[in-house]
């Protein structure tokens, strides 16, 4: 079995890529929660639909939300005068109005989220960090904002001064996270954020631990190129936990401690002894995944990467 660290919308491509490169049955997700929120009474968690429609091939060609859906149900919402800046579609909404009818019946997120991929016909194992809430909460100069707030409502234009994982102490890895940790033959980490996607997923007491234990067999994709998030404001994110550079080799810095092999594009390796230098093994890939033949492709050179 795979296993791969995802945040949403970057990591989901990683995700999808290994599913084609080792089959579904092969491949366990450990997926963010820290941008989950919610909205008219509803949870919505981003990351773990991103990941669950692309595993049934549902998703929207945006990367987000279920494909050619309709916003009546939001328009109806803005008419009543409700803020409606959180893009749900119909068809998402049924997800959201599942999840919350099962969470208040007492049922785990985890449970709810192999619920959802087994009715989208999804065979990966797609498991939440944890089932306790997380809440990623981003402070900038015009005060502090959920996770949406900044990335959806503001824009992700503002400065951020920092960060916090509200809820974070008190949330456990769910059932067979370590376990799926422990016996992996290789974990994957997306190029998905180091801070708010992959460092939430660290930050669950006793997961940083576990994937630094399997450091020989963890290999992580750079989500930075010549400088540049890929997608996202990851570099706002890197100032706001405090780093002042935005390049592969700060990746490399942020993930030393649990994984050997770092996975760069080829237009960066210039990085390389620097990369390297930190005990590190550095191996150059075209990095970009712009369809879906490029994530299998990457997803292959990634696992050769680490000799499977
Ligand atoms: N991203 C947007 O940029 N605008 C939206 O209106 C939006 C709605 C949305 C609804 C459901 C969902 O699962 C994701 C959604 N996203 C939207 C994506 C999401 O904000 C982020 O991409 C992830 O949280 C980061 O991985």
């Amino acid at each position: 079995m795979i296993l791969v660290l995802s945040g949403g919308t970057g990591g989901s491509k990683m995700v999808d890529g290994l599913a084609q490169a080792v089959g579904q049955s092969e491949l366990t997700a450990i997926v963010n929660t820290g941008d989950d929120a919610d909205f008219y009474g509803l949870r919505v968690c981003p990351d773990l639909d991103i990941c669950t429609y692309v595993l049934a091939g549902v998703v929207d060609a945006r990367g987000w939300g279920y494909a050619d859906d309709t916003f009546r149900c939001l328009e109806g919402l803005a008419t009543y005068g409700l803020d409606a800046w959180f893009g749900l579609g119909d068809r998402d909404i049924a997800t959201h109005l599942y999840r919350t009818v099962r969470m208040g019946q007492g049922t785990p997120l985890h449970v709810i989220t192999a619920e959802l991929c087994e009715r989208l016909g999804v065979e990966a194992t797609v498991l939440p960090m944890c089932d306790e809430p997380v809440r990623s909460r981003i402070t900038t100069p015009g005060g502090e904002r959920t996770f949406q707030e900044y990335l959806v409502k503001h824009g992700a234009k503002e400065e951020i001064t920092s960060i916090r994982m509200e809820g974070i102490d008190d949330a456990r890895p769910v059932p067979g996270a370590l376990e799926a940790i422990a016996a992996a033959e290789r974990i994957v980490i997306a190029p998905s954020s180091p801070i708010v996607s992959i460092g939430t997923i660290l930050a669950v007491p006793g997961i940083r631990a576990a994937v630094a234990a399997r450091r020989r067999d963890v290999v992580a994709v750079s989500p930075i190129i010549g400088g540049r998030p890929v997608e996202g404001p990851a570099h706002r994110f890197l100032a706001g936990a405090g780093y002042t550079e935005c390049s592969a080799t700060q990746m490399s810095r942020i993930y030393a401690e649990v994984c050997g092999t770092f996975v760069l594009d080829a237009s960066d390796a210039a990085e390389i002894p620097a990369i390297e230098a930190l005990g590190v093994r550095a191996v150059l890939a075209d990095a970009l995944m712009p369809d879906r033949p490029a994530r299998v492709r990457l997803a292959r050179e990634v696992l050769s990467a680490v000799g499977r």
